[in-house]
């Protein structure tokens, strides 16, 4: 079998990339380690930046995110009792558009769908050979049969636990790790949010987030320690400790339900560079981690994935392998800058177990600098939206 470009993994990244390559012409061939059914019941990011949205409409799949995504204009931080606004719109001119990474998987793998994308399903033992090469291949066994995809490049969108990555000899990846000492409990609820607009909450018990997906499903998550696991909370048990750590006007509009999924994210801060070696190129989470505290995980591998697309059909359909050979330069800027913020935001808003009186007194203050400060409200506003490509 041959392909102009491999890429490995079916998630949100694999299936952009695929998308966008299927629009400009160029062929490609998608595997996938799980079912379709498996991927899309993960329950992950719910926030996506213009540029993300922009990606999903050029690429054809934006239909159902432009009719039933929610526009948000800003969002609200609670500190103990207090609540302010950062009002991205008056302040960006930009808004974020909440719709779900399950929904925009959905979208992405019925777009291939319809235009008779090939993906590979239930691949196992995957191989990539002679990425230093000018012929790379990708081997794997589906159904019991061992199978070579040849192809001109391999996309690793294959995650953080991936094959990609690790294919890059260590000798020349130099990775950065900085790992939570906390994770987040997650619920989804078919409720009604709390709220119109995302609410991020630093209390004394802990961060908690209350988000959505739509006008009937609601997506909480509280900080929870890393001994926890999901089995240990029960639903009345989260209710309880979500209450606790919103202002209280806020907790007293709260509508409980049943969870239909609960799971436990750990945190961490990750990259590795480079994010290209020979004629592999890494995007998403199989090149960097962030807590998602302030949503930029799938939104940074959609800058990654404009950034790859862009250099493969500059090489395709112009000649010229400048996107490709500035590929990691490129990207890497714009992760570290994601990288930066999330850290940002996850000290701000949470509380770690080593913090000190005097510790305490400086993140209120920056809190408080927040609520107060145009300015530094600009700054936040101008990460979260989304920085430019
Ligand atoms: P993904 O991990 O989504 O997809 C990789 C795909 O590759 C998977 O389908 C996997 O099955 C496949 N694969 C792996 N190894 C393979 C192999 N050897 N061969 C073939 N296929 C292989 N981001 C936010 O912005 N907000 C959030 O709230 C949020 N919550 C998260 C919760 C969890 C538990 C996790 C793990 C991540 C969360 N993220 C969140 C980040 C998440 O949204 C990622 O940024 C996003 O999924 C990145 O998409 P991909 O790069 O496609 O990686
Ligand atoms: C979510 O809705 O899952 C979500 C929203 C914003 C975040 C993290 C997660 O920062």
């Amino acid at each position: 079998m041959r392909t102009q470009v491999a890429i490995i993994g079916g998630g949100p990244s694999g299936l952009l990339l695929s998308q966008l390559l299927h629009g400009a012409g160029i062929a490609s061939v998608v595997l996938e380690r799980q079912t379709k059914d498996y991927v899309l019941g993960r329950i992950r990011a719910g926030v996506l930046e213009q540029g993300m949205a922009g990606l999903m409409r050029k690429a054809g799949a934006g239909a159902r995110m432009e009719a039933e995504g929610f526009v948000h204009e800003g969002t609200q931080i609670a500190s103990g009792p207090e609540m302010f606004r950062v009002d991205f719109a008056a302040l960006t001119g930009t808004p974020v558009l909440v719709y779900g990474q399950t929904e925009v998987t959905r979208d992405l793998y019925a777009a291939r769908e319809a235009a008779g994308g090939e993906i590979v399903y239930r691949v196992e033992d995957v191989v990539i050979d002679g990425a230093d090469t000018q012929a790379p291949g990708v081997s794997y066994t589906v159904d019991g049969a061992r199978q070579r995809l040849a192809c001109d490049f391999i996309a690793g969108c294959d995650g953080f636990h991936g094959v990609s990555r690790p294919t890059i000899p260590a000798s020349v990846r130099r990775e950065y790790e900085k790992v939570y000492p906390f994770g987040w409990l997650g619920i989804l609820s078919e409720t009604p949010p709390v709220d119109h607009e995302l609410i991020y909450s630093n209390s004394e018990r802990g961060f908690a987030l209350c988000s959505m997906r739509n006008a009937q499903l609601s997506r909480y998550y509280i900080q929870c320690s890393l001994t926890d696991r999901p089995d240990d909370w029960t639903d009345a048990a989260f209710w309880d400790e979500l209450r606790r750590r919103i202002p209280e006007e806020t907790a007293d509009q709260l509508i409980t339900g049943p969870s239909i999924e609960k799971s436990i994210a750990p945190l961490r801060s990750f990259v590795t560079e480079p994010m290209r070696w020979g004629r592999l190129f890494l995007c998403g989470d199989a090149a960097h981690i962030v807590p998602p505290t302030g949503a930029k995980g799938l939104n940074t591998a959609a800058s990654d994935i404009h950034y790859l697309f862009e250099g493969l059909r500059e090489h395709y359909l112009d000649g010229s392998d400048e996107g490709i050979d500035r590929y990691s330069e490129r990207a890497l800027l714009r992760v570290w800058k994601a990288e930066h913020f999330s850290w940002w935001m996850t000290n701000l808003l949470h509380r770690l177990p080593d913090q000190t009186a005097f510790d305490l007194r400086m993140q209120q203050a920056e809190i408080a600098f927040l609520r107060d400060n145009l300015s530094a409200q600009k700054v936040m506003a101008e990460n979260y939206v989304g920085l430019p490509y």
